[in-house]
């Protein structure tokens, strides 16, 4: 130490110095900037009040979207112990800004009572399944094959299993004149069919439209203590891609396909006035496909309770609406405003061409030849 002089000493001492303070800076321009991302990535806060309403700071596209899924979560009633998780999902699902709903271009995904239209990447199905699946949720799924309709069943039913509802309890309800006829299909795990035997028609009509009072009388008898949640389709159809939990909610219903694209006055509503069903022609939403309702199991009580009241005080003063149950589900949603929509993906019709806005079909009927499978023409 005698050797070193006390200038140099100063020297090292003075670049100890400049290193400490350009290591400090670098470590703070770090902060900066991570806590600049962070920010960027969180334009919205939120907080879970006692009833699990949400608050936001700020709006936009997504925020539709979001407050109805909160709006739906809250209708579940989740437990308190729950709370504490759904507000880390629901930021999660917050932070997932969808290209098609940021955008808000070639689709509308969001209807003018703010129920959400599920279309394709307007959601993340992962995302959602997290939230929904640890609620042990049982789906019904009704569906009718009267007469030679039984021939559809097995499409029906292994395409179901594939991609309908795939990792929730599903339970099956078949109504059928011929349950000898129904087909044996390998259900997953989990997943129920029973066979509920109803009488024959020899109307197609007829078979249609009492479609509401077997769901009502079905729903009171059995599906009310066997499940949360009930989709009704039609059976000359098939799944072709995911059909999953983001089809959940208290009402749904689907825009039927070959309307989507027109105007109201286009819609064929039931336009007389004597009938229960009627629309007049400067009302209306959108023209719902009869081939699917759902929702909560109550909510489709309703609704089915009251299409089947006034299907029978029509054919009291002998009038059959224009498209029978479907004439009465569309009155009914225009009172009852659906709490999700699906869009055209969820009700394709085979012989219709695929259009730019459908980016996947989820389910669709097929081609059939109406004089060989109805029982009148
Ligand atoms: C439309 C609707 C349908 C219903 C009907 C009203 C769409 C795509 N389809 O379909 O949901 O509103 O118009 O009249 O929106 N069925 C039998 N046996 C029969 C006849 C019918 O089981 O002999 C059942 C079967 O489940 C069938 C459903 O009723 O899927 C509807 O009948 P449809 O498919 O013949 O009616 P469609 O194609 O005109």
């Amino acid at each position: 130490m005698r050797f070193i002089k006390p200038y140099v000493l100063l020297v090292i001492a003075g670049i100890f110095l400049l290193l400490g303070s350009f290591f400090c800076a670098a470590g703070n321009s770090n902060e900066t900037r991570h806590s600049h991302e962070f920010n960027e990535n969180q334009p919205f806060s939120f907080s879970l009040a006692q009833d699990n309403v949400v608050q936001l700071n700020e709006t936009s596209c997504n925020t539709f979207e979001f407050s109805i899924l909160c709006f739906d979560l809250a209708n579940l009633h989740c437990l308190t112990s729950e709370r504490q998780r759904l507000r880390h999902v629901l930021y999660v699902y917050f932070s997932f800004f969808s290209e098609r709903l940021n955008r808000c271009t070639d689709v509308v995904a969001v209807t003018p009572w703010l129920a959400p239209i599920v279309w394709e990447g307007t959601f993340d199905a992962v995302l959602i399944d997290n939230i929904y699946k640890p609620m042990n949720l049982t789906v019904a799924t009704t569906v009718f094959a009267v007469g030679k309709y039984v021939r559809f069943l097995q499409d029906f039913l292994e395409t179901a299993e594939k991609h309908f509802m795939v990792g929730f309890h599903v339970r099956y309800y078949v109504f059928t004149d011929r349950p000898h006829d129904v087909p044996s299909v390998n259900l997953s795990q989990g997943r129920h069919l029973s066979v509920i035997q109803v009488p024959g028609s020899n109307r197609w009509q007829e078979i249609s439209a009492r479609r509401m009072e077997i769901i009502q009388t079905t729903i009171e008898r059995q599906i009310r203590g066997e499940a949360d949640y009930i989709f009704c389709l039609d059976v000359d159809s098939k799944f072709h891609a995911h059909w999953g939990s983001e089809s959940l909610g208290r009402l749904v219903a689907v825009i039927h396909p070959g309307y989507y694209e027109q105007t109201r006055d286009r819609f064929p509503y039931e336009r007389r006035p004597a009938s229960t069903a009627y629309i007049p022609m400067d009302e209306g939403d959108y023209y719902y496909g009869g081939a699917m309702i759902g929702g909560f199991v109550e909510d489709v009580y309703t609704l089915a309770k009251v299409c089947r009241t006034r299907f029978e005080e029509d054919a009291g003063n002998s009038i059959e609406a224009a498209w029978q149950e479907e004439s009465h589900l569309n009155r009914y949603l225009l009172d009852n405003k659906p709490s999700k929509v699906l869009s055209p993906e969820y009700l394709w019709q085979d012989f219709k061409a695929k259009t730019k806005e459908v980016k996947v079909i989820r389910f669709s009927g097929v081609i059939k030849n109406y004089a060989d499978v109805r029982p009148n023409v």
